[in-house]
């Protein structure tokens, strides 16, 4: 059968990225090297996530470490094999991630021109009942990679170079942009390569499934409360919309990018910026989106024009279809 024939032209996620280099004759591979090092994080935070409730039971074997200390918290873990592998790409200069406090900037002689932002294992807390987490990364460039500063990774969502994220979930994918368009690729375990198979993905225009943590309505501002009502009760003689919440922002927004709709986490009394991180989780997010064609909206402002000013900052975020986010923008700007 021609179908079932085997695949002998692998577009592997390395091959991929060479191709789209190859058309700047200035990029001399960097870009390629700190990718690669980036996916081997993904593989592993892939494994340790499928082996993780197994590993608490059982104690698998491989689940004490070399000096026989009790297996790391997963999110520890994930933050440790990301660091190490960034910083031994020899490619990068500074890095922020969600589990540490300061950023960190790379030693003297292992740096090179990227800094790095990331959220290594979001929605950790799903982890325990086999919810699927995810990893979120954003990357900029330096601008003196001999001096890096905070300056450096506190840079405005315009100024990302490629963002994407990955989704261990009941398969693994790595969705990645690199500023022309949205590619997805899945991991083959058999072969331990991630494989291009869902290429310039492109958010549908309007979405059926609206996508939030309903728990919070009480605390929620007019626009917000109005478009989730017109989601339940439309008056425009559309039908209702499905509502969906994972509670892993990475699940939640890739379902959005591949079926449409939108993803809410709105400010609320309790929470006057939402609860979401800009540097890494909200501006690559917003990124990937908008490349497939959809949009990013904090309430106030298209989401990449933030400029964090601390590396923890939150801020509401309103992404997914563009006409979705169309209607929540008139909402907004009804109030103003
Ligand atoms: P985390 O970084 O502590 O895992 O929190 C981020 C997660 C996101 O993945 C998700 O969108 C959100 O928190 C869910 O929050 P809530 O439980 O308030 O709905
Ligand atoms: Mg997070």
């Amino acid at each position: 059968h021609a179908a079932e024939a085997q695949r002998t032209d692998l577009m592997t996620i390395t091959r991929h990225v060479l191709n789209e280099q190859s058309k700047h004759p200035e990029a001399h591979g960097d870009f390629t090297i700190l990718l690669n090092h980036i996916v081997l994080g993904c593989k592993f935070v892939c494994n340790a996530v499928q082996k993780a409730g197994l590993a608490k039971l059982l104690g698998l074997a491989g689940v004490t470490n070399v000096q026989g200390e009790a297996q790391k918290k997963l999110d520890v873990l994930a933050n440790e094999v990301f660091v190490k592998a960034l910083i031994s790409s020899g490619r990068t200069c500074i890095l922020a991630s969600e589990e540490n406090e300061e950023a960190i900037v790379v030693e003297p002689l292992k740096r090179g021109r990227y800094c790095v932002v990331f959220d290594p294992l979001d929605g950790s807390s799903n982890i325990d009942c086999s919810v699927s987490v995810g990893t979120i990364f954003g990357i900029f460039m330096a601008k003196d990679k001999e001096n890096p500063t905070l300056d450096d990774v506190l840079q405005s969502g315009k100024n990302l170079l490629a963002a994407g994220y990955c989704l261990y979930g009941s398969s693994c994918m790595l969705v990645l942009s690199t500023g022309n368009g949205v590619n997805g690729f899945t991991l083959d375990p058999s072969i331990g390569e991630f494989i291009l198979t869902h290429p310039d993905i492109k958010v549908p225009s309007k979405g059926k499934i609206y996508s939030t943590n309903e728990g919070n309505a009480k605390y929620w501002d007019e626009p917000t409360a109005k478009y989730v009502e017109s989601c339940k009760f439309p008056k425009d003689g559309s039908l209702p919309k499905s509502l969906r919440y994972i509670g892993s922002m990475v699940a939640d927004v890739h379902r959005t990018l591949l079926y449409g709709g939108i993803f809410l986490y709105p400010a609320d009394k309790k929470s006057p910026n939402g609860k979401l991180r800009v540097l890494y989780e909200v501006l690559p997010m917003s990124y990937v989106m908008e490349q497939a064609g959809g949009q990013a909206f904090t309430g106030n402002q298209r989401a990449l024009e933030l400029l964090p000013t601390k590396i923890h900052d939150r801020s509401p975020i309103f992404l997914g279809s563009y006409d979705d986010i169309e209607e929540i923008k008139a909402l907004y700007a009804a109030t103003e």
